[in-house]
């Protein structure tokens, strides 16, 4: 298999690179562990090259020079009492950091937060943006689009196994357990698109199960929810109109949804709007029409152990379907 990941404009997964307040905080921690750690290990090599320096030497014809060793023992024992606080201090200071660390993650203001249900799934991510007014409740998959500066509260779900969602350059990982509910607290602070992984193995197609996540200023990311509540757009030419068909006719909807037609279907990534989705199968592929076409051909082809079987369409059924796959915007 050829594997052409579709790599996103920014931000491929560092954390070094903090594109967020609870990234920056994990970054300050990180960069403070590296400085100590750094600190102890330089002192613990120099120490070392002057003990051996210093060292009694001998050959054959000398005898070794043991003055150095006839000290007072209490001298010794000095040095070791020294060394042992210090190393106690220096493990105090990194739990202090990691405590203060976990403490500012936890703070993260939440006025006015985006309300996003993550569910993963073999091997897909199901994005539900809730609301309390269940009118502008959406459904998306495996790109999430969220507003620059405002916070993100993403509650976590685990349908069949376990998964853990990893957004290095946002925020710090987290499991996603099968029967339990899980929240991550993240807010984007630079505008970017950043990738994010599964991070914790769940399968066969485990490395392939990707989530970007697209930071927009705010009033793009409303203009997007506003096209997103959407239902899809009625097809605009005989074409269009005839990849409906096939697509209500083929078995697709069995398993997959578009909002304003028949299909209801739950299981799979919801199409309503795949066509604002730059990437298909889990952030793998770029969404264009050789991609679609090769994966509703043969989606085992491009992502083996998928959960979706192929579907042998005559040509002109196919290019219909994928002429509407593409208005779906
Ligand atoms: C048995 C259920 C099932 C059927 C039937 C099915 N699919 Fe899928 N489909 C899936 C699953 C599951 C995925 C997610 C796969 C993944 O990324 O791991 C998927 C993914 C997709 C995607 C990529 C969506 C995205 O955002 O990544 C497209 C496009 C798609 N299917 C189109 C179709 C079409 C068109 C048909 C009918 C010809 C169809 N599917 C039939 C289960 C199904
Ligand atoms: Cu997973």
């Amino acid at each position: 298999m050829t594997f052409q990941p579709a790599a996103p404009a920014s931000g491929m997964q560092d954390v070094l690179r903090a594109a967020g307040a609870q990234a920056a905080h994990i970054g300050d921690l990180w960069n403070g562990t590296l400085a100590l750690c750094t600190f102890v290990f330089v002192a613990i090599v120099v120490a070392t090259i002057i003990a051996v320096w210093c060292a009694p030497r001998a050959d054959a014809a000398t005898r070794p020079d043991t003055s150095s060793l006839e000290g007072p023992e209490r001298r010794i024992w000095h040095r070791i009492g020294w060394a042992t606080g210090a190393s106690i201090a220096g493990l105090l200071v990194l739990l202090a950091g990691d405590v203060f660390t976990s403490r500012a993650l936890a703070r993260l203001p939440l006025r006015d937060a985006v309300d996003i249900e993550l569910v993963g799934h073999m091997w897909w991510w199901e994005a539900r943006y809730r609301d309390a007014d269940g009118a502008r409740e959406f459904t998306t998959a495996n790109e999430l689009t969220i507003p620059v500066g405002r916070p993100v509260i993403v509650t976590l779900r685990a349908d069949d196994v376990i998964h853990s969602l990893w957004v290095p350059n946002l925020a710090g990982k987290k499991d996603l357990i099968p029967g339990r509910t899980a929240t991550l607290q993240l807010r984007a602070d630079r505008a970017g698109t950043y990738r994010g992984q599964c991070a914790e193995f769940c399968g066969l197609e485990h490395a392939l199960m990707a989530l970007l996540v697209h930071a927009v200023p705010s009033d793009q990311y409303e203009a997007w929810a506003a096209n997103q509540r959407r239902p899809a757009p009625e097809p605009a030419d005989a074409a269009a109109r005839r990849g409906r068909d096939v697509f209500l006719n083929a078995n697709c909807a069995r398993c997959h949804a578009i909002a304003g037609t028949p299909a209801q279907g739950s299981i799979a990534p919801d199409l309503t709007h795949l066509a604002s989705r730059q990437t298909i199968g889990a952030g793998m592929f770029p969404n264009n029409r050789g991609h679609l076409a090769g994966w509703i051909g043969d989606p085992q082809a491009l992502k083996p152990g998928v959960n979706m079987p192929a579907n042998p369409l005559p040509p002109d059924d196919l290019q219909a379907l994928l002429a509407y796959l593409e208005t779906l915007r």
